[in-house]
Parts: structure tokens; sequence; C-alpha cells
């Protein structure tokens, strides 16, 4: 008997959804990591409340890796500890750091609907619905991210720009931190 056949015996897990939620880990994984690099740079600089926005951040990231991690052995597949390569580690303004935060959330946001759609298109509710935490969650991650960009905008970043961003940045973070503690 191949290989395939057994593991479809003995879980309803497919192969396919299984490389999906696998490339997943890697994604989030590499977003920990990314953003792990992201809050050093901001430390480095001296943007205090932007790297403990990024560290937290970086933990979360982690979170939602182990959170498909586990999903993956428990179901009956063998999750795989991804490898992270390429992390960049300068950056050319903080502005910069925000708008690739902005770009990278919304690939996730991709991939996290494309798994969704898959789920659903083979009948595998389980994870279909597993996966609804992601798509809450990449929701505010993006409306997380937009508004940190806007306030680049908004306060401009001349003078005590940077500055005042910087502080809005730890405002914002003390709110996230808030609401996902509630
Ligand atoms: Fe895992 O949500 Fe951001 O990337």
């Amino acid at each position: 008997m191949k290989v395939k056949e057994i593991v479809t015996l003995q879980r309803s897990l497919l192969v396919d959804t299984e490389k999906l939620l696998n490339k997943q880990v890697e994604m989030e994984g590499k977003s920990s990591a990314y953003y792990l690099s992201m809050a050093s740079w901001c430390d480095m600089m001296g943007y205090a409340n932007a790297a403990k926005y990024l560290y937290t951040h970086a933990d979360e990231e982690r979170m939602h890796m182990m959170k498909i991690f586990r999903y993956i052995n428990e179901a009956g597949g063998h999750a795989i500890q991804p490898e992270i390569t390429d992390i960049r580690h300068n950056f050319n303004s903080l502005r910069e750091v925000f708008e690739l935060i902005l770009e990278h959330e919304i690939k996730v946001t991709k991939a996290i609907n494309n798994i969704v759609d898959h789920a659903f298109s083979v009948k595998d509710f389980a994870t279909f619905s597993f996966m609804q935490w992601y798509v809450t969650e990449q929701r505010e991650e993006e409306t997380m991210s937009r508004r940190a960009l806007e306030l680049f905008d908004i306060i401009g970043e001349e003078g005590v720009g940077l500055w005042t961003i910087d502080q809005e940045l730890g405002k914002l973070h003390n709110a996230s931190v808030q609401a996902s503690g509630e």
C-alpha cells in the first residue's frame, strides 16, 4: 500500500491541506523572525515604543505559528519546523519598517484566505473552522498596521514628528495589548 493511502485511512487531513498548513507555519515563523529583526533595529535606533510594539508582535507571530503547528499534529499530520532564512536586519527609516509590515500582513491575509478556500473546497470543515480565528486575526492585524502607517502622514516626520510617532506607536501597542487581554 502506498504511503498516501495509509495516510488517508488513518486520518481525514488531506496531504494537500497538510502541505498548505505547513507552508503557513513557515510564513508565521518568518513573520516572527522578521518582526524581531525590525524590533531590534528600532531599539538600536532609539525608537523605544516602536521596538516594544514589534517585540510583542514577534511573540504573537510565534504563537500563531504554534497554533497551526499543534493543529497539524493533532490532526494526524507532521508539523515541520521551518527553515528561517533571508531575514533583513537593516532598514532605511521607521516609515519603511511600517510600510513593510502592512505589505507583509496583506500577503499573510492572502495565504490564510487561500487555506480557507482550499479547506472549503475539499469539505475539510474542521480546518475551515480552525482557520476562522486567523481570518479575524488578520483583519485586526491589517487594521492595526494601517493605523500605524497613517501616523506618519498625520503627524509628519519633521522636527519632533518621529518622536511623536514613536509615542503614538506606544499608545497603539498598549491599546492592542489591552484588547487582546479582554
Ligand atoms: Fe500571523 O498574523 Fe501577522 O503575519
